[in-house]
């Protein structure tokens, strides 16, 4: 009986969920996490993040996520599995964030004293002591000046995968050469979450994969290499600093020294991070194109396989490496669980009261509306955030709850059209995806049937799959990727679907949508009279 773990280092949060694979019986046999704000307070993060006066900038400290690492070793050591039948160990980390280490960091990662905690031992690994993460908004200079070097934004599209994005790795190391020469000139390595973890993990520098590679606007979609051009336009000597680009089953090496020693985990190989998005595809089982992925977790997204990349040259959609070899579509969202909390503390509420605000109110919220945007947004693009009501100015509280998630459905709806995917089956995941009330709202406004995993953290899963499929090729007899997805294939119990009246009322509202979006952006009329036209023809409730 072999066990795969698999971790998952997201904004707010470390887990670890573990399967064992024994003959024909796959279970997953543990599900940890430790929440970073909870766990670690020392570092001051709030959602994991560190307060900054500029709302365009958000970063973590490294240290954290290094820290959490530890403390979740010793968590497992503690009980709950045996440790010894450990064969492999990959893992899911949130996009886009950047690491940067000192020189001589990767010799000190080797031969690290297992007497004492990771976080002294890191001490003087890092030329910045922060790293910036995927909310992050303060590129917008580094981003036109990168497109630009490169002809224009859907000519980076093309060779990237993604016009240039305030998040994306590329603009982050431009604004650190430029803003901090000499500390990006002491840099050895600059890795992504991923590759920073699994580097700790293997006591070396780890590299990267195609699917977390693809969020930095600096590799060649086509050929899974970093791209010259964009490198040049980025950074000088930058191919030195970035870490190898391998396939996603690539093992980096086995769990090193400091790790066996100080929690007796057995020398497992260390399979190649990739990130959040990508190992989600694999925990909900997908692996072929025509479904995709809602997730719903601190960002909201929309992602499914793609067979070949087709780009949205001029839009916010990504193509990504997939971890299957493929490609995969991606929009993100940046106002996504913090939205949903931010109306639900404005009055006062729990979950448990949010979801009765969305049964007590009617599908379609009377054709009143909210554009959430109270950071900045991703999608559309908005560096300058601020909320926009229609309709709900005298409004109680349950309109205001339905109106931000039938917001943030219609905009994964609207802005999803750019894969090419006819979406008639989701998959939902994420912390939100446990709420009923809000995924009986998805399946209504793509009218399309919803099932949810049966695991809490897709993306942890995913990484433990993507393991157990790593060990089988390093053993010479890989795994069929339908074989891999079993486990993570959710059953028809979990299914949910579109109330057919209310599918018909959100095909009415979604132009509206799209034309208070425009309104908003300031590129067209107030939809208000509209959307006064739309409350006269619906009957009340
Ligand atoms: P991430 O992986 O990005 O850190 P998760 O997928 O773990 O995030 O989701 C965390 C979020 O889930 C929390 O910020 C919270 O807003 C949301 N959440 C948890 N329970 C519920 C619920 N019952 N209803 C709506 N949202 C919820
Ligand atoms: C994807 C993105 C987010 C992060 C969140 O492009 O920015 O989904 O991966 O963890």
């Amino acid at each position: 009986m072999s066990i795969y773990l698999g971790f998952d280092s997201s904004t707010q949060s470390l887990t670890v969920t573990a399967i064992e694979v024994a003959g024909d019986r796959r279970t997953v046999v543990l599900e940890r996490s430790v929440v970073f704000d909870e766990a670690l307070p020392a570092y001051g993060t709030r959602h994991g993040v560190l307060a900054s006066d500029d709302p365009l900038v958000a970063v973590a400290p490294p240290l954290m996520w290094a820290e959490a690492l530890d403390l979740m070793m010793a968590e497992l050591a503690a009980g709950g599995i045996d440790l010894s039948r450990v064969r492999a160990i990959s893992g899911s980390a949130q996009q886009h964030g950047s690491v940067y280490m000192a020189q001589g960091a990767g010799a000190r990662l080797d031969g690290l004293d297992a007497s004492r905690p990771l976080v002294r031992l890191l001490d003087g690994c890092f030329s910045r002591e922060v790293a910036p993460v995927w909310l992050d908004a303060s590129t917008r200079e580094d981003c036109r000046a990168i497109a630009g070097a490169l002809g224009g934004d859907a000519v980076l599209a093309r060779l990237t995968g993604s016009r240039a994005f305030e998040r994306f790795t590329g603009p982050q190391i431009r604004k650190f050469a430029r803003t901090e020469p000499e500390a990006y000139a002491g840099t050895e390595r600059i890795h992504l979450v991923s590759s920073f973890l699994a580097s700790l993990l293997a006591g070396r520098h780890a590299p990267v994969d195609p699917g977390d590679a693809s969020g930095t606007n600096l590799m060649e979609l086509a050929r899974a290499q970093w791209a010259a051009p964009a490198l040049a336009a980025t950074a000088d000597r930058l191919l030195c600093r970035l870490p190898e680009i391998r396939p996603s089953w690539s093992v980096v090496g086995r769990l090193s020294p400091y790790w066996q020693q100080r929690y007796g985990l057995p020398a497992a190989r260390v399979v190649t991070w990739s990130g959040d998005n990508p190992c989600s595809l694999i925990g909900v089982g997908l692996v072929r194109e025509g479904r995709v992925v809602v997730s719903l977790g601190t960002s909201d997204t929309v992602f499914g396989p793609m067979n070949a990349p087709r780009v949205d040259e001029g839009g916010t959609g990504h193509v990504f490496g997939a971890p299957t070899g493929a490609f995969m579509g991606l929009t993100c969202f940046t106002n996504g669980s913090l939205a949903r909390e931010r109306v639900r503390d404005t009055f006062g509420m729990h979950w448990r009261e949010f979801s009765d605000a969305l049964r007590r109110t009617p599908a379609g919220n009377h054709a009143r509306l909210m554009l959430p945007w109270f950071v900045p947004e991703i999608t559309p693009a908005v560096l300058d955030p601020h909320v926009h009501r229609y309709g709900l100015s005298e409004a109680g509280a349950a309109a205001h709850v339905r109106a931000v998630v039938e917001g943030q459905m219609m905009a994964l709806a609207r802005h999803s059209g750019w894969m090419g995917v006819t979406i008639d089956t989701i998959h939902a995941t994420g912390g939100a995806a446990a709420n009923n009330e809000i995924v009986q709202i998805m399946a209504d406004v793509f009218n399309a049937r919803v099932y949810r995993p049966e695991v809490r953290n897709s993306a942890a899963l995913g990484a433990a799959l993507r393991a157990w499929h790593a060990d089988t090729v390093a053993d010479g007899a890989p795994l069929s990727w339908d074989e891999v997805v079993a486990l993570a294939t959710p059953g028809e119990r979990t299914r949910v679907d579109p109330v057919p009246a209310h599918a018909a009322r959100y095909a009415e509202l979604m132009p509206l949508h799209a034309a208070c979006e425009a309104h908003a952006l300031g590129r067209g009329p107030n939809p208000e009279p509209l959307l006064e036209e739309l409350r006269q023809r619906w009957p009340g409730e």
